[in-house]
């Protein structure tokens, strides 16, 4: 429903010559870089011919400096947007950020669906849950860092079975507001 809503709002094009790097499973997605910990990470499973997806991730900044996520590159996408929700007449609708967003000093950002989010314009290739693609995200002070992000269900909410307790909890509580 969203990625279908987000096609309809910014119009993309399908692009041929897929270029799909399956991998194994990593042991653990949390990586960590400079003060942040990134954890969690997944995109949702696509239906064919999709021309986007969405991807989730939590960000926790454990320094007294704010850092923001400034861009995001996707191998399997034309561009990666970074999109927030919003309400509008009543309707809820997906807008980028274009100036990237905050990662304020000892906060923890959650992307999330329905939530704000990751949107991989332009997919080259239908998303199939089991596999797993490296996402490089630009921090203004962190820098850049790559990791994998796990493709699960269409309809996945988090990667709850790899993150900490606690980033659970916490994202258990988001969902039911
Ligand atoms: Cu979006």
């Amino acid at each position: 429903m969203k990625p279908l809503l987000c096609a309809i709002l910014l119009g993309t094009t399908l692009l041929s010559s897929p270029v799909r790097a399956e991998m194994p499973m990593p042991d653990t997605t949390e990586v960590q870089i400079e003060d942040l910990t990134i954890s969690g990470a997944f995109m949702r499973a696509t239906l064919p011919r999709a021309p986007v997806g969405g991807g989730y991730l939590t960000i926790a900044n454990h320094g007294s400096t704010d850092d923001r996520l400034l861009s995001v590159q996707a191998p399997i996408g034309s561009d990666v947007q970074i999109h927030e929700m919003a309400h509008e007449d009543g309707v809820m609708t997906m807008r980028p950020l274009p100036e990237g967003l905050p990662i304020p000093a000892g906060q923890t950002v959650v992307l999330e669906p329905s939530g704000t989010h990751l949107m991989i314009m332009g997919l080259q290739d239908r998303l199939q849950e089991g596999e797993s693609y490296e996402l490089t995200l630009h921090f203004e002070h962190a820098g850049d860092v790559t990791l994998p992000f796990d493709v699960l269900a269409l309809n996945a909410r988090s990667h709850s079975g790899k993150m900490a307790p606690h980033m659970h909890e916490h994202m258990t509580a988001k969902v039911q507001e």
